[in-house]
């Protein structure tokens, strides 16, 4: 494995690569040439009359056809070959922790490699400030009040304690039962399908209603399946736990290769706290961070490093399996960073500011999506699903709505997405969040405090670190977004934490310790 990874990340882009040209039929056009020529001797009125009805007949009829071909083809539908989906999530990792983010402390060249080989969105968002919703929506494409986890499951922010100062909710556990997931649809429609690492949407113990296994994975390996422990890194024997996760992918992969398959990854790293490999600490503790990676701890850069290395094994698996160009890989964070890592940003994990949110996205399938592209147009997990899905050529679910958009269009051509807002709905506490709601339009984002109650509005294009609130100097611009925010909370039904918690104290402190319920 070693061998192939080192040729995956030193294979030189261009030159002596071998080149394997194989249009997909995706961006195949598929509209037949007229198969009609005229016949010269036909030149009465009457023949020229029946000449323009056959052609007028053949322009209708290919018309359709090629309307039914651009409505219904679905790659196996023209005999090729499904691409393989491998979604690579990280728990916790800040919007530039990556080299390709502009990182120049931590090492990822695995990651960067990704990256290059495809397109990176530079404002990509998660669709929640912390783990549970966010996975939530990145596998359904719905955004968080449809299923409605809102929020990680913790006893210490159980609505009604006396320092809340308006009514919240712990929202969901667990997704619906009758939500189809992302995996649902690529199961039953014959992808192997597998979650290697964490769940976390509920207690998720093989075999009950919300484990993995029954939300359309057919192999659910977690940590405690290879032996570690709850929230260890090192398992006492020397083993780090994403070299133990990745050698569960690649058994997997290995095994499945043959047969269309959607291997989620989804890391623990780099959630805290850290144990990493005590040579790449060294490593990091030799270097000094500057600029905008002042603060990232070597702990921090080792543990980074260590889950980049993984990625690297997963990709040099791919290349070695000749499965580089029938895969669609895509690499993103569960949510934002650790407050030391999300410069300039405001914000942290847990919070709606852009820290909270922002996160590092890339897309790579070779010879479909071009190579090394930036967009940066705002784009969120829930677009995750339904980009997936297209790229298979399978149907949404049908009996729920989808949020999420698929991105194939502009990975593919770069044309915008042309959306109007992206919203987010948070109406719980948690540490310091507090319960909101918000939008992103255009360069603009409205922020709604329910326990202000105020709005807040920022340009996060001239001002990322939203140190200006233009709330009182464009009043307009705030009702009109308010506007959209109050439309979007009734369509989806979300949960308004808008009424005064009466046990309210002003004194009262948040409680400390508890912890999370086991899961
Ligand atoms: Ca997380």
């Amino acid at each position: 494995m070693a061998e192939s990874m080192t040729a995956w990340i030193t294979m030189p882009r261009v030159g002596t690569r071998r080149r394997r040209v194989r249009p997909h039929p995706l961006g195949r056009d598929t509209v037949a040439p007229l198969p009609f020529s005229p016949p010269e001797m036909m030149t009465s009125t009457f023949a020229q009359a029946l000449l323009a009805a056959t052609r007028s007949a053949f322009v209708l009829l290919s018309q359709a056809l090629a309307l039914a071909l651009s409505l219904c083809l679905a790659p196996a539908a023209f005999g090729a070959k499904q691409p393989n989906i491998v979604l690579i999530l990280l728990d916790d990792m800040g919007y530039r922790d990556v080299g390709f983010a502009g990182n120049k402390y931590i090492s990822t060249p695995n990651i960067d490699k990704l990256a290059q080989s495809g397109v990176v969105f530079s404002q990509c968002y998660a669709s929640a400030p912390n783990c549970a919703p966010t996975r939530a929506c990145l596998l359904t494409g719905q955004y968080a009040p449809r299923h409605g986890v809102y929020t990680v499951v913790d006893d210490r922010y159980a609505p009604g304690q006396p320092h809340m100062k308006v009514t919240s909710t712990t929202g969901n556990d667990e997704l619906p039962a009758k939500t189809k997931t992302v995996a649902d649809v690529l199961k039953s429609n014959g992808y192997a399908t597998a979650l290697i690492g964490m769940w976390n949407l509920g207690r998720g113990r093989n075999g009950s209603p919300g484990s993995p296994l029954s939300r359309g994975f057919d192999v659910y390996k977690r940590p405690d399946d290879v032996k570690f422990e709850k929230d260890a890194y090192m398992d006492g024997k020397g083993r780090y736990l994403s070299d133990a996760l990745c050698d569960e992918a690649l058994a997997w992969i290995d095994q499945h290769k043959s047969k269309p398959f959607f291997l989620y990854y989804a890391e623990h790293s780099v959630h805290e706290p850290f144990d990493p490999k005590p040579e790449l600490v060294a490593k990091y503790k030799a270097k000094t961070p500057t600029g905008l990676d002042k603060g990232i701890t070597p702990e921090y850069a080792a543990t980074v490093e260590a889950v980049d290395f993984s990625i690297g094994r997963i990709m040099a698996k791919l290349e070695a399996d000749g499965l580089t160009k029938d895969t669609l890989v895509i690499f993103t964070s569960d949510n934002g960073g650790l407050p030391y890592v999300v410069n300039p940003l405001r914000g942290s994990k847990g919070l709606l500011y852009e820290g909270g949110i922002r996160v590092p996205g890339a897309v790579s399938w070779p010879g479909v999506i071009p190579a090394g592209k930036t967009y940066d147009e705002p784009v969120a997990s829930m677009d995750f699903m339904p980009t997936i899905l297209e790229a298979a050529g399978l149907p949404l679910p049908k009996d729920q709505p989808t949020d999420g958009i698929s991105l194939l269009r502009q990975l593919k051509s770069g044309a915008p997405l042309g959306r109007d807002a992206i919203y987010w709905h948070f109406p719980c506490y948690i540490g310091k969040g507090e319960p909101m709601s918000l939008l992103r339009a255009g360069d603009y984002k409205l922020i709604q405090k329910f326990a202000g109650p105020t709005f807040e509005l920022y340009d996060v294009k001239k001002d990322p670190g939203e140190a200006q609130d233009l709330a009182k100097t464009q009043p307009a611009k705030v009702e009109e977004l308010k506007n959209l925010l109050v439309a979007w909370q009734k369509d989806t039904g979300a949960f308004l934490a808008d009424k005064k918690n009466e046990a309210y104290d002003p004194n009262a402190k948040e409680q400390r310790g508890g912890g999370k319920k086991k899961r």
